[in-house]
């Protein structure tokens, strides 16, 4: 197998030093902590760390700022989103740079990673006139009741590597329209692109004259995520991240009686019907299973195609996987870029070595590609596995392109495969059949928190809600009445009467 050719690491550094120049980030040098690129495997610069004594410091000060940005009117607050929109559209380039750079995505994925982040400011920009309560009709001659809604404190964000922008995006542009300010602790293994969303929101904050301490950046390891996690000023923790991370922080946020809203792990699947039109369904397919290397928490992970159309099915899929361009990202005709590590690729390995112990079948794909200038780079042919059984190996989420094939007779043998799974996030059917569609759609059809027809699993557009069930955590965001987890409600009962009237007829007195 061929080498992949790679930029210089070298270059990559002075591309994410110009990238951060033009935003205005002054890279805080210093051994705490490391950028680094997937695209070489090699380190870029070292960073300052947030230690305790900073996590502490920036949960006064984000403490301090929300006690007067929750009486700065809505529609006033939304101004400094619009100007963060504003400042995100001139930057574009510059952040999918930077995403490219430490998450390793091809450049339209990063193109559109940002175009995410814009969609949610204007979402947020519009919500900001639109934090609606309801009146509720009163029993009581000459009363109204009501329903309030406030902002409700500090919101700890909590990300992954990736979607190191996008995700931050969809809770502080909701979190400071909603009133909240908002302290976050990136993943480790993207500090640039962290360092340049915080920048960009300070120069907002700047532009429209409100104070930087609504948002603040934690450049830190585990440590500053628990301290977030453990502290009670923290009123929503919102973390996104692997099922194992939630395990820990939804009890832990619990036991302080804080509010959690958690984005876990995803097992996706799309269930192929024999009458779905196959050229639409191969090219849904490769983009959720291989976009991003297999490594969105949508991606899909599980194929479940009816008997009649499944030879030829995998027949295509294989045939497009042999053909994917993968390599660096920056090139525009690559599809794949790397994983994110070696870690990722370890995990790969270890799942198909025991998906083949457990009979399954690699049909293509599953090896790493040679790096001879980079050889801490992992580059991997995104894989293709016949099983017979859902196994343990394909009911768990593996971070990387591993596409599992099974297959069906009956659609109830289907729905009940789809959803043998402890994940709950994205789902989807191919189908020119209605009943089957809505069928899927229905309460008795797919579990996840998002189901589609005729699409895959993966990019979903702001405006809907984004979230999923069981393990993935229940959390909405982004989209829809998300907001609400951002905001407390308080019921109003106003007496607009001269006499006390006392509800369910009690009377006293
Ligand atoms: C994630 O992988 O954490 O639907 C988020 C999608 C993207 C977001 C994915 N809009 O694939």
């Amino acid at each position: 197998m061929t080498g992949i050719a790679l930029p210089a690491t070298d270059e990559l550094r002075a591309r994410a030093r110009s990238a951060l120049d033009r935003v205005g980030v002054a890279v805080p040098e210093g051994n705490g902590l490391r950028a680094r690129t997937p695209i070489t495997g090699e380190d870029l610069f070292g960073l300052a760390a947030t230690g305790t004594a900073g996590t502490e410091e920036a949960l006064v000060a984000a403490r301090a700022a929300f006690l007067d940005w929750r009486t700065t009117p809505a529609p006033r607050r939304g101004d400094l989103v619009r100007r963060l929109g504003d400042l995100l559209r001139d930057h574009k380039d510059d952040l999918a740079d930077l995403i490219t750079i430490e998450a390793g995505k091809i450049r339209s994925e990063a193109l559109g990673e940002v175009q995410e982040m814009i969609d949610i400011c204007d979402f947020a920009v519009g919500l900001s006139r639109q934090l609606y309560g309801r009146t509720i009709a009163s029993e009581r001659p000459g009363h109204r009741l009501a329903e309030t809604w406030h902002p409700l404190g500090v919101v700890g964000v909590i990300s992954a590597f990736n979607f190191p922008a996008a995700v931050w995006s969809w809770n502080t542009a909701v979190a400071l329209a909603c009133g909240d300010t908002v302290v976050w602790k990136p993943s480790e293994l993207t500090p640039l692109i962290s360092l340049a969303c915080d920048r960009l929101l300070a120069r907002a904050a700047d532009d429209v004259g409100v104070p930087r301490d609504v948002h603040r950046l934690l450049l830190g390891d585990r440590a500053v995520g628990e301290q977030l996690v453990d502290d009670p000023r923290v009123a929503l923790v919102s973390a996104t991240g692997s099922t194992r991370m939630g395990r820990e922080v939804g009890p832990r946020v619990a036991a302080r009686f804080g509010r959690s809203l958690l984005e876990l792990g995803g097992n996706n699947a799309a269930v192929v019907a024999p009458s779905a039109d196959l050229d639409l369904a191969v090219q849904g397919i490769v983009f959720a299973a291989v976009g991003t290397a297999g490594q969105r928490c949508t991606t899909l992970r599980r194929l479940i195609a009816h008997h009649d159309i499944a030879e030829t099915l995998v027949g295509r899929l294989t045939a497009a996987y042999g053909k994917l361009p993968i390599g660096d990202p920056f090139d525009r005709t690559t599809l794949v870029g790397p994983l994110i590590s070696a870690r990722a690729l370890a995990e790969m390995r270890g799942a198909l070595d025991r998906v083949r112990g457990e009979g399954g079948e690699v049909l293509a794909g599953g090896a790493r590609r040679p790096t001879p200038s980079a050889p801490d780079a992992v580059y991997v042919d995104p894989a293709v596995v016949r099983v017979e059984r859902q196994t343990d190996v394909v009911r768990g989420e593996t971070f990387a392109p591993i596409l599992y094939v099974m297959t069906y007779d009956t659609f109830d043998e289907a729905i009940a495969l789809h959803n043998d799974v402890p994940q709950g996030l994205s789902s989807s059917i191919f189908t020119r059949d209605q009943q089957e569609a809505e069928r899927f759609l229905s309460a008795e059809g797919s579990d996840c928190g998002i189901a589609n027809v005729n699409i895959g699993t993966s990019g979903a557009e702001i405006g809907g809600a984004f979230g999923g069930e069981k393990e993935t955590g229940g959390g909405r965001e982004s989209g829809s009445d998300a907001w609400r987890a951002y905001m407390r409600s308080a019921t109003n009962t106003i007496n607009y009467s001269s006499r006390l009237s006392l509800a369910q007829n009690v009377s006293f007195l």
